[in-house]
């Protein structure tokens, strides 16, 4: 099958107006990729970020979103407000909202049904733990998460997976492309199985954790990546262009 590769960038908590200038750099040498292209900056520079990317190939997407449409939820932003903000995705269910907010997959998915609703593309992430993964309980934890995360409505056109491991998230510890193709390959025999053959492998399945571009070409060489989930690297336009040049 054809999926469409997707290089997409999580600044995190990263980010404040100045470094729109490495957007604009991005913009200028990769703003017509054949590739997909999302960056999710924080929520406060989603709308400037929209606007400097507007009519280029990259797209803007936040990083949560809550699962009520809108109320008394202080500090939080909804699915709709993203999108009025001018994103077209969202990631949900990162590792660091799991283990720091205590998200659990019945949340993930709730969120995930909220960003379906108003028409934004959820990349929902799951990952074992480095004690999960020695203990010999990655496939069942990734396979949970899956089961648990992400809504029976999922298609390939509205749900990314991001694959990523937790003990490789900004460690330099990248798994190895023997571990991605276990884990990448049971990903999409699970998504067949569950949503049968057009959905399932049209779903893109990223990996994410540590990857730049010195590692790029060899993770995306791996039958079943479709892409890659990028924190660090995707901060300056000089290290995500060298992942995107890549896929
Ligand atoms: C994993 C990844 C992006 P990094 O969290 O989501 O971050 O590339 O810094 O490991």
């Amino acid at each position: 099958t054809d999926r469409r590769k997707l290089a997409a960038g999580n600044w995190k908590m990263n980010g404040l107006g100045a470094e729109l200038s490495e957007i604009e750099a991005l913009i200028a040498s990769h703003g017509a990729a054949s590739s997909e292209l999302l960056i999710c900056p924080p929520a406060t520079l989603i709308e400037r970020m929209a606007r400097v990317a507007e009519g280029s190939a990259l797209q803007i997407g936040g990083q949560d979103c809550h699962a009520a449409a809108s109320g008394a939820h202080t500090g939080d932003t909804s699915a709709a407000m993203l999108r009025d903000a001018g994103a077209s995705h969202v990631i949900l269910g990162h590792s660091e909202r799991r283990a720091g907010h205590r998200e659990s997959d019945a949340a993930v998915r709730a969120k995930t049904e909220a960003a379906l609703a108003e028409g934004l593309v959820a990349v929902v992430c799951v990952g074992e733990t480095l004690e999960e993964r020695e203990a010999g309980r990655t496939l069942e934890v990734i396979a949970s998460q899956l089961d648990g995360s992400v809504p029976d409505a999922a298609t390939a056109e509205t749900v990314v997976i991001a694959y990523e491991p937790v003990w490789a998230i900004g460690t330099g510890k990248v798994a190895t492309t023997t571990e991605i193709t276990e884990v990448h390959d049971d990903i999409r025999a699970r998504l067949v199985a569950r949503f049968g053959d057009e959905v399932g492998n049209g779903m893109r399945v990223l990996y994410g954790g540590s990857v730049k571009p010195g590692n790029a070409a060899e993770i995306f060489a791996v039958e079943n990546v479709d892409g890659a989930l990028v924190g660090g690297a995707s901060l300056k336009a000089a290290d995500f262009g060298g992942i995107i040049a890549a896929l």
